[in-house]
């Protein structure tokens, strides 16, 4: 696949309106710290009670009121590998919906410039590695994360779609695994990360000689920090332009065994590390190929330790403020 022509040099008005749906989760927090830092002055990010975006009618009338410019599309349900496979219903049925609604108001009020998140989880497990984007829909996806997965693929078809019969500068980003601060750090929904600083925190204040975590600990992961996705996403809607959905994610990863044992010790906890393999591995690696965005002029600024060091500051933070 030609990549040649999908550079495009388009600044977007920093006084337009721009619509940040799901403004409150981990990444449209990022994205609305990071707009706001560029001179955006007209951003809207409508909290879930304020504006569901499962409601269609909700969602239609809200675009009808409100007439954004750019709209980027952060709204998702989204969780880890144990809330993925017990409970695929509402991660196919919500994100559907969500995607949906969103991008048929989009279309309908004429939003010009759009991007889509989705996930590495969108590849074939037994893709390639590093992925490269042209692995889309090449083979079977990871079973305990089909669902969510398959709504993703939806979404990257719907803006495809618009593209081609509407002639709209759509994009579909495919971030790898996302954390930093503003994360969900529930003990059984979360993703890997949040739930070790939880569980190496709590060890830590209680004393506990050791940890246990989920799986084998030798899946291998990337981590890329939020703040490190919000640049991209700027960059790719004033840069990028193409059909096919553009990866971003560091070029690098680690097995889970490896990152429990940095984050222990950024914790400061000293105690053993022990494993369930009962627990899902998952896939087994999902590491992008990330040299189209590179070829664009970005790369990741925070590095894996100092990224972790950041988010337990805040998570800390939280908790203290919870004591209180
Ligand atoms: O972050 P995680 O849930 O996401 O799990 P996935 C990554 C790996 O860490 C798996 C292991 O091999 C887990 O078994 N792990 C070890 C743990 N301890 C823990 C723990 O305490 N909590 C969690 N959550 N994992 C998700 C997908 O897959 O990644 C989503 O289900 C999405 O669809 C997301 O794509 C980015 O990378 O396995």
């Amino acid at each position: 696949m030609t990549i040649a022509s999908t550079a495009t040099q388009q600044k977007l008005d920093r006084s337009a309106p721009v619509f940040i749906a799901g403004r409150r989760g981990l990444v449209g927090s990022a994205l609305w710290r990071h707009f706001t830092d560029e001179g955006f002055t007209a951003l809207m990010g409508p909290s879930s009670a304020e504006l569901d975006l499962r409601d269609r009618q909700s969602v239609f009338r809200w675009f009808a009121e409100n007439q954004p410019h750019t709209v980027i599309l952060a709204a998702a349900r989204v969780g880890g590998i144990k809330a993925n496979a017990t409970r695929p219903t509402e991660f196919i049925s919500e994100n559907l919906r969500i995607q949906v609604n969103v991008l048929d108001a989009a279309l309908q009020y004429g939003v010009q410039r759009l991007l889509f998140l989705g996930s590495s989880c969108i590849y074939p497990k037994a893709a390639a590695q590093p992925i490269r984007e042209d692995a889309l829909l090449t083979g079977p996806l990871e079973e305990t994360n089909d669902a969510y997965a398959l709504a993703k693929i939806a979404g990257i078809m719907q803006v495809k779609a618009v593209r081609r019969q509407h002639s709209r500068t759509w994009i579909s980003v495919m971030p790898t695994n996302l954390y930093g601060p503003g994360d969900n750090f529930h003990p059984e929904h979360s993703h890997v990360l949040p739930s070790l600083i939880r569980r190496f925190h709590q060890a830590k204040v209680e004393n506990a000689p050791e940890v246990t975590n989920w799986g084998t600990g030798t899946p291998r992961r990337e981590f890329l920090h939020v703040d490190d996705l919000a640049r991209a996403c700027l960059l790719l809607l004033e840069r990028y332009d193409s059909d096919s959905p553009i990866n971003v994610g560091t070029g690098e990863d680690l097995t889970i065994r490896e990152l429990a044992e940095m984050v222990a010790s950024v914790v400061g906890y000293a105690g053993g590390l022990g494993w369930d393999a009962a627990q899902s591995d998952g896939t087994p690696r999902k590491l992008l190929d990330v040299s189209r965005i590179t070829a664009l002029g970005w790369k990741p600024e925070i590095g894996l330790r100092d990224g972790i060091t950041g988010t337990y500051a805040w998570y800390r933070s939280k908790c203290d403020k919870n004591q209180k």
